[in-house]
């Protein structure tokens, strides 16, 4: 009777000592890993405590009419808990507004992130450095314009949209989130990146990849009956490679 909560406690420990998070592919992934593995310890050795606190009250089974010392057994260790838990919130909002509120770098790398049922598009906004006006109303993927970029505003003359998000290591980069339709979420597991895009609204997420390589985009909200298979790719590549596909990008070329 005892064997299966046993087998289940083993399996729970060797897979906590393995740590399965996805490898770290971004500037600030290292911080926020070391805060999720603090509160992680945190929550564990309070469990722990609580346990140990309930099983000795349960063994001892010593009775007074009245508490005796509640400041020391009750006040003391309940200011101390609303002191930590004030602090690890506190950090937790400074990890996450630092990719939010602070500003990217002024030299970021600025690309247009548009979640539809069900395909992510990603605009770069060409030579000029400047997205062309969009229109909703023109949003046709089925003839090349998913986004709905506006023919008659010469700004987006040299926009162009793809499906693969490709950006250079190292380099900062401010991504735009959009939705055209219902509440999509952007996330990317290598980044430590997770931010829903809401209709109506621009919210701006900034990072730095520093790792090469190949990894998926996700939609974490339930968008749809194709929310499953929402997903693209995210390559970061060599600065030298990345303007390289710029430019095969830019003169119209197949990447
Ligand atoms: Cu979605």
């Amino acid at each position: 009777m005892l064997l299966q909560p046993a087998i289940f406690l083993t399996n729970a420990i060797a897979t906590a000592a393995r740590w399965p998070l996805p490898i770290d592919a971004s500037a600030h992934g290292p911080s926020l890993d070391r805060h999720l593995i603090l509160n992680l310890w945190i929550a564990g050795g309070l469990l722990a405590l609580v346990h140990l606190i309930l099983l000795v009250g349960l063994l001892s089974r010593r009775r007074t009419a009245e508490p005796r010392r509640p400041w020391l057994v009750e006040y003391l260790p309940l200011s101390f808990l609303i002191l930590l838990f004030t602090g690890l919130t506190i950090q937790a909002e400074i990890l996450w507004a630092a990719a939010r509120y602070t500003g990217p770098d002024p030299a970021a790398l600025q690309i247009e992130v548009t979640g539809m049922q069900f395909a992510w598009y990603f605009r770069y906004p060409g030579a000029d450095a400047t997205f062309g006006r969009t229109d909703p109303r023109l949003a046709n993927p089925g003839e090349g314009n998913p986004v709905g970029i506006d023919p008659a505003d010469p700004n987006g003359a040299d926009d162009f949209v793809a499906s693969e998000l490709v950006l250079p290591t190292n380099h900062p980069i401010d991504l735009e989130l959009h939705a055209q339709d219902v509440i999509h979420g952007f996330a990317i597991p290598e980044m430590r990146l997770k931010q829903n895009a809401v209709p109506g609204q621009t919210i701006h997420l900034h990072f730095t990849p520093t790792r090469a390589g190949k990894y998926a985009i996700l939609c974490t909200q339930l968008c749809g009956s194709g929310h499953y298979r929402m997903q693209a790719n995210v390559r970061v590549v060599s600065p030298a490679e990345f303007r390289a596909w710029l430019a095969s990008r830019q003169t119209g070329a197949t990447p």
